[in-house]
């Protein structure tokens, strides 16, 4: 078979289609592929730390190597450039360049992003920089991390200096990635780092990393920030399994988590009363004025898409077993949702300019025998969620990028590295990469904008 003809799904979506200024990036983050969890001054964050609890990663690896990126970036940076890509997001280690979160810098920490947003600068690739995915310094957690209003000004802080080193040479900062998992996977349900199980610190903590991202952002702009600043937030449209009265309120509810006690307070300077009174007790302590914070006007909105979620106020509803496409995480597989998803913000929040800052798909990946990875469900997804995502732009939504979860394949956090995301396979004993055929597909998608040459 041709390479084409395995490449290419159905000829549909084109780059042209698009303004010209669009962002076509990667993403990925520190944690899930630098590795040098110890070199050159790093302190530990808790998912090192977590990582060390027996039985929480279903492999029982770690970050200590990854993807070995600290030492491989100058080849990623060329793999990156090699896609045609015009941005990249990526993340801060907190902990390798301010070790305990607070007191001292550690100046080699800060020059590796150095090196790494100069390689970028120098392939013409945007830097898009996230200083929050999740890997928080074990000194601040052993402190009451999250849960405690004195780590909303440690991350103000963290903001700053790493605003004042890199906010002239980057495009972009987001404060934080996903704080609906930090919150309730990490100190609900304890399954991430740190592994609290609480839900009144788990409320808490939510509201401090929203106040935090207020309080940061106002930092910077007094700074006179010139990048563009914003959060990522992961979102999916709820839908009930039946349209009996209790998967309807439960789906409700369930929305209210998700997406509305966040988009709410950035957007409508207030908590939903739904959620709030569900948590009773549990709710947490707001400061007068802290809902101002949170709704500082911000540049963009990112949005992390994966899948839609099915609500049943019963036994939990399995895609799989309900005959739907799922990838290997045992996500549904459903594009239109991004359409509906991106609709749905545009049309109930004033929001800036969106960027689907992640998207993508976890498969059972193999490199065969003609030395490539054949990844057609993956090339599928991307091919359809980019056209997806084009529908709600014909219907209004403004839309300033999009970028693949993930460039490489990474620690996929309490999956270790047994789930595969990346569009570049990692051989994780002798960290050879290869591009997968979906990042053929996105290259050829970047490089021709239309087919017939055009
Ligand atoms: C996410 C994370 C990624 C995950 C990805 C797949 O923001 O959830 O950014 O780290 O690897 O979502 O689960």
């Amino acid at each position: 078979m041709s390479t084409q003809s395995l490449l290419k799904p159905s000829a549909s979506i084109t780059k042209s289609q698009f303004p010209k200024d669009f962002i076509w990036g990667v993403a990925t983050s520190a944690f899930q592929i630098e590795g040098a969890a110890t070199l050159d001054g790093k302190g530990p964050s808790i998912w090192d730390e977590f990582c060390q609890l027996p039985g929480v990663i279903s492999d029982n690896s770690n970050g200590d190597i990854a993807c070995d990126h600290y030492h491989r970036y100058e080849n990623d940076l060329d793999l990156i450039q090699s896609l045609h890509v015009n941005a990249y997001r990526f993340s801060i280690s907190w902990p390798r360049v301010r070790p305990t979160g607070s007191g001292e810098w550690n100046e080699a920490g800060l020059a590796f992003y150095d090196r790494l947003i100069n390689g970028l600068i120098q392939r013409g690739i945007k830097p898009y920089l996230t200083l929050n995915h999740w890997d928080l310094p074990a000194a601040l957690q052993h402190q009451g991390g999250w849960a405690n209003r004195e780590t909303v000004y440690r991350f103000v802080e963290y903001a700053q200096g790493i605003h004042a080193r890199f906010g002239d040479r980057v495009a972009s900062i987001a404060t934080h990635n996903e704080p609906w998992v930090v919150a309730t996977l990490g100190h609900e349900q304890g399954i991430f780092a740190p592994g609290i199980k609480d839900r009144a610190i788990a409320a808490q903590t939510s509201h401090h990393l929203l106040l935090s991202h207020g309080m940061a952002l106002r930092a910077l702009r007094a700074e006179g920030a010139t990048c563009q600043l914003g959060i990522v937030l992961n979102l999916a449209p709820m839908h009930a399994a039946t349209n009996s009265l209790a998967d309807l309120a439960k789906t409700q509810l369930e929305d209210g988590k998700l997406l509305r006690w966040y988009m709410d307070p950035l957007f409508k300077k207030s908590y939903p009363n739904d959620v709030w009174a569900d948590l009773g007790v549990d709710a947490p302590i707001v400061h007068d004025g802290d809902l101002d914070i949170i709704a500082t006007p911000m540049d963009f909105l990112g949005i992390n898409y994966y899948s839609r979620t099915i609500v049943s106020a019963g036994e939990p509803w399995d895609a799989k077993s309900n005959g739907k496409a799922v990838s290997d995480m045992g996500w549904e597989i459903y594009p239109e949702g991004l359409t509906e998803l991106l609709l749905r913000v545009h049309n109930d929040y004033n929001v800036p300019p969106l960027f689907v800052t992640e998207n993508g798909g976890a498969f059972k990946d193999q490199i065969n025998d003609d030395g490539r990875v054949h990844d057609v469900e993956r090339t599928d997804y991307i091919e359809r969620h980019i056209a997806a995502m084009y529908a709600a732009m014909q219907q209004g939504v403004k839309m300033g990028g999009y970028m693949v979860w993930s460039f490489l394949d990474n620690f996929e956090w309490a999956s270790g590295y047994e789930k595969r995301f990346g569009i570049v396979h990692v051989n994780y004993e002798t960290q050879s990469r290869t591009l997968k055929d979906s990042a053929l597909w996105y290259q050829d998608f970047l490089q021709h904008t239309t087919t017939d040459g055009k």
